[in-house]
């Protein structure tokens, strides 16, 4: 590997002698299910216009700049000339600084900028013939840097795409039934949001999930499945048990007062303040309560409520330590086993707890949500285009953890996907080369559907950009394996939505 200048850095500027109209940038948003594209300098980054989509999209105190030409971006950025060449520009540790980074579009040239918050952190700006092949030697060294855990991928059924909220203990087994049934290779059968009372209240069972979730992996055991299970661990109802007895756990606003951190399930929520020893206790025993259940894999979602800004305890915790004593907590009331996947979560802050990690938004049974992500500038909803388009654009992020893109959708009940969209979901799980996930009934799936699913189910390892000079629709799109077209037209021979697969030799 080339050797290179690495400086400890709080912050830093760059002026480029590059032609503004001929350069490509590369962008990582903040957390899971921020954007992460490909696109011309010159054009827009979208913010979103409804304020109260910066928490839950984006990191609020460094948002998408919203201008023409002006594009941040978070860990690391990279700018690609025609010829593949450019400049990359890589955050080596994470673990208690952020780094943000901002590229614009200035004139005749192009300016970067680099903050850091928190304490100087080595960090690496270069120029290189090869910007592929740099971004991926760099993330693999900040990879090795944190510690990463790059366990094997795990094939998983997931109950959220298909029962969402409504989910049942009944669901649940019916489903491992019929897979074992027709024989299909999941590792693991994973209990989604819906079985718990409320936010907080995770060992209290809602009323219409017919059972407790501790009665699950025994029934899933008997099936030869691995039980999991979704938690949002930083996260407090204001109805909840948990809100109600410890107001004192929470994140607090300037006022003093316990602080919403975003809004979703119907209100506001909390989140619990991860420097507080009470609150890194509870954590500890809530992860080693449901590992006791029988759960050896854990969904780990709104992580990002750990990171959010506000008044803390220790107020002396940047938002990067705040966050990882929170995940050092759950990782121990887990043990080391266990495998953690985490999801709405900061990426690179997470490097060494987490074995597996959501690389972008929702997968959902339609291809696009254009009211949303064009007149409301926010693709951070759940659609088929936006995960394909953001966890392509973080490929190279398998140096981290196991990437996951999100789940498959074979079925054709209840979808709206075309027959090019599922390709595109197969291509876009073969390309990343980490977990593999359904949601689908399996009693939903006919002939074609199982092999569908069955293909989307074999591991593969990643691939690689075979240019970042092009793109067809924002993302990463072309690859060694095959291009992608994410645009509403045909292009380079693609239909629109779709993958087209390289002939083998
Ligand atoms: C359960 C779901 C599933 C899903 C997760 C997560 O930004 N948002 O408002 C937003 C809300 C929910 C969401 C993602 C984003 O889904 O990704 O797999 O576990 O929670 O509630």
């Amino acid at each position: 590997m080339t050797d290179f200048d690495v400086q400890q850095s709080t912050g830093q500027s760059w002026t480029l002698d590059l032609n503004p109209a001929q350069t490509r940038v590369l962008v990582n948003g903040f957390q899971s299910w921020s954007e992460a594209e490909l696109q011309p300098l010159t054009a827009k980054q979208a913010v979103p216009l409804m304020a109260w989509r910066h928490q839950q999209g984006h990191d609020p105190a460094s948002l998408p700049s919203g201008e023409v030409g002006v594009w941040r971006s978070h860990t690391l950025i990279a700018l690609i000339c025609p010829d593949g060449g450019g400049y990359v520009g890589h955050s080596l540790d994470e673990s208690r600084s952020f780094a943000h980074w901002e590229a614009r579009a200035d004139g005749e040239q192009v300016s970067v900028t680099l903050q850091v918050e928190g304490p100087a952190i080595p960090v690496v700006f270069t120029e290189t013939a090869d910007v592929i092949a740099t971004l991926e030697q760099l993330s693999a060294q900040l990879g090795r840097n944190m510690a990463a855990r790059t366990p094997p991928p795990l094939r998983v059924w997931c109950s959220w795409y298909s029962y969402y909220r409504g989910v049942t203990l009944e669901n649940m087994l019916d489903n491992a039934q019929l897979a074992r049934d027709k024989a299909l290779p999941f590792d693991v059968f994973q209990l989604d949001d819906g079985f718990q009372a409320d936010l907080g209240d995770w060992t209290l069972p809602s009323a219409h999930f017919g059972g407790h979730a501790r009665e699950l992996p025994a029934g899933l055991g008997k099936l030869g499945y691995a039980a999991g299970i979704w938690l949002a661990p930083f996260l407090a109802g204001p109805q909840s048990e948990l809100f109600r007895a410890h107001p004192d756990w929470m994140l607090r606003g300037d006022d003093g007062l316990p602080l919403p951190i975003g809004h979703n399930w119907g209100g506001p929520y909390y989140g619990l303040d991860t420097t507080h020893p009470e609150v890194l206790e509870w954590l500890r025993h809530l992860a080693r309560t449901v590992v006791g259940w029988g759960y050896t894999y854990l969904k780990l979602d709104f992580l990002f409520a750990g990171a959010m800004p506000g008044v803390r305890h220790d107020p002396s915790r940047t938002r990067a330590e705040a966050y990882r004593m929170g995940l050092a907590a759950l990782r121990e009331g887990a043990g080391d086993e266990t495998f953690l996947l985490l999801c709405g979560a900061p990426l690179a802050s997470s490097i060494g707890y987490a074995d597996a990690m959501r690389t972008g938004p929702d997968v959902a049974p339609l291809w696009d949500d254009e009211s949303r992500r064009l007149w409301l500038q926010d693709a951070t909803g759940p659609s088929a285009r936006n995960a394909v388009h953001t966890a392509l654009s973080r490929w190279y992020q398998h140096a981290w953890y196991q990437p996951d893109p999100d789940v498959m959708i074979a079925r054709r009940e209840l979808s709206l996907l075309s027959s090019a969209e599922r390709h595109t979901l197969i291509g876009l799980l073969d390309v990343v080369g980490g977990l593999r996930a359904s949601s689908d009934p399996v009693e939903m799936l006919d002939e074609d559907g199982l092999t569908l699913l069955r293909r989307a189910l074999e591991l593969s390892k990643p691939d690689r950009p075979a240019t970042l000079a092009a793109s067809f629709g924002g993302a990463a799109t072309h690859f060694t394996r095959g291009t992608f077209n994410l645009g509403d037209a045909p292009e380079g021979g693609i239909p629109a939505h779709g993958y087209r697969e390289n002939a083998h030799d």
